[in-house]
């Protein structure tokens, strides 16, 4: 396996990350099997960081027969839940310790800001590692009442070996997500990053190595979708898989599980947020809270608040608050000082999200701020602000997944509820009023699967995320993520009951 070998020096890191970057597999570093790799770029400046290796279908199969030995003899019921919350927590320490060189990681990979990735992405992956270690000793099933003479019980049984395939654009924290439901409650694990931004992953398993996880717990194929993912999902002796990315993937991952083994699916999945902003908002707070809800992450959020409506009162005031504050944000390096906004993650999501500003221009709507390009090298987009849209223009309807919103008038409650609905996605939406009942009734009445009232991205460990309609299936984060993990199991004991 190959051995990544990187130092910084800039005005906010200063330091070295080694470590190998191999495929993680039965607690080992090893090639790829058919020995390619894949360059790994910085969308800073386009150049080549280092090599991974390539997995392929026949590395997932080593993957999963270590996982499932893993399972039988190492983990699952074999060890207590204070034994994997254990385990858990040091992972969550060792993350702790090395947290500004995995920050620094991030944001060479994925081009988010060092600051934001320190502060976000490595703070809360961490806490999801810690929250789910504490599930782990308190996991159990119920007794039920049902006869005298009879005693019945449930166990939530660990499902065995899942499968995982994760994003770019939390790298580190949709890992995180991932794996601490799924260990806390005693599965073995193959994941797949995504090819574009497979650095933290693999340096967590190093760190799953120094924890003393048995080997074979958690592997992890780096590879393409169409090959490694694919194969993840149609794999005979995988019974669940969990996915985060596009709808389209989505689909795709139903439908192997469905031709294959029926397997269990969970998809948090794309997203065209409603952002609401009525006519007794505190303007000052909804503009900084609509700035954070569309630009934050480069955009690049799959709840982010891409569709800004504002009530017709205040509609010119919060437009000029929004347009001064969209031109206040520095763009540029991610590790520099004081920069917000760093490049997108890849030239194909640059061209992607280039794409839908033409579109946007050429269906006529209006180009208020920005709209270009920044910079001349790495795949920097200028933070842009549509208005005068209609209803059936692809900027206003698909998941541009940039920093590209749109902003849209409305009249009443009815109105913007009929807009804000009018969408496949359910994942999020957000509502701002000072008025406690017109908040909350709009909150209630949009079809999501998280609400926001005077606020924008809330994300808590023990909050549980998820999608309404195509937004996705099932929920993470929070107690109700373990369910994903776990097989029900209802044992009957006959006492006295005579047939
Ligand atoms: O996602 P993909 P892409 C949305 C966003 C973005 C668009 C495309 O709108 O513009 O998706 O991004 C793996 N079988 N989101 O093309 O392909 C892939 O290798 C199994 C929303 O990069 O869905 C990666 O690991 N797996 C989103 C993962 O799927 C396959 C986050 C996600 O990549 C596969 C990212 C296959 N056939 C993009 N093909 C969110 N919900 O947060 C690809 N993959």
């Amino acid at each position: 396996a190959t051995v990544y070998n990187g130092e910084w020096n800039t005005p906010l890191y200063k330091g070295k990350a080694s470590f190998p970057t191999g495929l993680f597999i039965n607690g080992q570093f090893v090639a790829g099997s058919n020995g390619t790799t894949i360059d790994v770029i910085n969308p800073t400046n386009g150049k080549v960081i280092t090599k991974i290796s390539e997995g392929t279908a026949k590395d997932v199969d080593l993957a999963v027969e270590a996982a499932q030995k893993a399972f039988d003899t190492a983990w699952g019921l074999k060890v207590s839940g204070a034994g994997r919350g254990e385990l858990l927590n040091k992972l969550a320490s060792l993350m702790e310790r090395d947290s500004k060189e995995l920050a620094a990681l991030e944001a060479l990979d994925n081009g988010k800001t060092f600051n934001w990735a320190l502060g976000t992405d490595v703070s809360f992956a961490i806490a999801t590692i810690k929250y789910y270690a504490g599930w782990a000793d308190k996991i159990h099933g119920q007794t039920i009442e049902t006869d005298e003479r009879k005693l019945i019980y449930t166990r939530h049984e660990p499902i065995g070996v899942v499968g995982q395939i994760i994003p770019w654009n939390f790298p580190l924290l949709m890992l995180a997500w991932k794996l601490g439901p799924a260990l806390a409650t005693g599965n073995a694990i193959v994941l797949k990053p995504s090819e574009f931004t497979p650095l933290t992953a693999l340096r967590v398993c190093s760190l799953i190595q120094e924890a003393g996880f048995p080997p074979g717990v958690v592997n992890v194929v780096t590879g393409y979708g169409n090959t490694v993912g694919a194969a993840i999902s149609e794999h005979l002796k995988i019974d669940k898989v969990a996915f985060t990315g596009s709808t389209l993937v989505g689909r795709k991952i139903m439908e192997a599980a469905a031709k294959s083994n029926l397997k269990n699916v969970t998809l948090e999945l794309g997203g065209k947020s409603p952002n609401i902003i009525f006519d007794d908002a505190d303007l000052d707070q909804a503009v900084n809270w609509a700035i954070h809800g569309v630009f934050w992450n480069h955009g690049q959020a799959c709840c982010a608040g891409s569709r800004i409506f504002v009530q017709a009162g205040i509609y010119d005031e919060f437009l000029k608050k929004l347009t001064a504050k969209a031109k206040a944000i520095k763009i540029g390096d991610p590790f520099g000082e004081g920069t917000d906004q760093g490049p997108q993650v890849s030239e194909i999501q640059y061209d992607r999200i280039m794409g839908y500003i033409n579109s946007g221009k050429e269906q006529g709507a209006t180009v208020h701020y920005g709209g270009e390009r920044w910079g001349t090298e790495g795949y920097f987009v200028q933070p842009t602000i549509f208005t005068d849209t209609t209803p059936d223009m692809k900027i206003v309807k698909e998941e541009i997944f940039g920093p590209v919103g749109v902003v849209i008038k409305f009249e009443d409650e009815d109105d913007v509820i009929r807009q804000a609905n009018d969408t496949v996605y359910g994942l999020a939406a957000a509502v701002f009023s000072q008025n406690i009942n017109r908040a909350l009734e709009t909150a209630h009445r949009l079809q999501a699967g998280t609400a926001w009232v005077n606020c924008v991205n809330q994300l808590h460990a023990n909050v549980p995320f998820g999608g309404f309609k195509q937004s996705g299936i099932g929920r993470e984060l929070g107690e109700y993520a373990l369910s994903n993990y776990t097989h029900v199991k209802a044992v009957h004991v006959n006492l006295r009951y005579t047939l």
